[in-house]
């Protein structure tokens, strides 16, 4: 059976994750994978309720969510292994968790950039939640124009007998970053092509005007909130400038 490049290092990476044949899967090999999943995806699911809890907290508190929305992702097997495969790391329970950073993932929608930047505070704040690695493609877009604040963080979760740190990876974005970044990625991100070098300037100008998009709408929110300060509507009391995160690099 003629196989296409990808799938070709993909069964064999497969089979050497599962043993040398069908026949042969180690069921423990099996089991043990599925439980480091479910590790994952535990810890995915915290973060999910950490963001929820702050959503819920500012909604109560001051009338607005700061969350449009919040997706949730695990890396399917396939591309866990493509991923080792193409970082030259061995294929291994052990080897997923310590070269891969992104098997669990959460994306987070933010109303406004400063609620981008409000929330990743408010999260790493909370002291059972530790950074590892930020990077803010909001202040340093990515040369094709992709915004967006990510953060990798190690996060407790509590099994039977055992607190077990599982990494998770967090993108933080506003609507119009998510608009332009979905479409982007639909039509050119992880494609075998390149884009012509037009269509590379369209999208760029397209991520031009999503940042202006932002910056149009934060003026307009600034402009609610002069208003419901000076009618005495109660404002955020978490502080909005940039601190240092890096005492919680580990
Ligand atoms: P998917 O399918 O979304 O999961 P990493 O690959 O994460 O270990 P890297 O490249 O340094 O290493 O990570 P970075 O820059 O933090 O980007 C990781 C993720 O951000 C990507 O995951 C995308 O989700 C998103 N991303 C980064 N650059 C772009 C971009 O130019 N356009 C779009 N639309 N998304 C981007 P994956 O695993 O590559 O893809």
């Amino acid at each position: 059976m003629s196989k296409s490049k990808d799938d070709s290092f993909l069964s064999d990476s497969m089979q050497e994750l599962l043993g040398p044949g069908v026949g042969q899967i180690s069921l423990a090999r099996m089991q043990e994978l599925n439980k480091l999943m479910s590790y994952y995806r535990c810890a995915m699911m915290s973060v999910v309720t950490k963001f929820n809890i702050l959503n819920e907290q500012f909604s109560l508190q001051f009338d607005r969510n700061p969350i449009t929305g919040i997706k949730s992702r695990l890396k399917t097997l396939p591309s866990i292994v493509e991923k080792l495969e193409r970082r030259g790391h061995p294929f291994s329970l052990e080897s997923i968790e310590e070269n891969l950073n992104d098997v669990a993932g959460v994306r987070v929608i933010c109303s406004f950039r400063e609620d981008v930047h409000m929330l990743s505070e408010a999260l790493m704040q909370q002291d059972d939640i530790i950074l590892l690695e930020r990077k803010d493609y909001i202040r340093n877009p990515k040369p094709n124009g992709y915004r967006s604040l990510h953060m990798i963080v190690s996060v407790p979760i509590f099994l039977a007998h055992e607190k077990k740190y599982m990494r998770v990876e967090i993108q933080l974005r506003t609507l119009a970053m998510d608009f332009w970044a979905t479409l982007e990625h639909q039509l050119r991100y992880k494609k075998d092509f390149d884009l012509a070098a037009n269509m590379e300037r369209e999208l760029f100008t397209c991520a031009h005007l999503s940042a202006e998009l932002d910056e149009r709408m934060d003026g307009l929110r600034q402009l609610v909130q002069e208003k419901n300060s000076r009618s005495g509507v109660p404002q955020p009391e978490i502080n909005l400038s940039w601190t240092d995160q890096s005492h919680n690099l580990r």
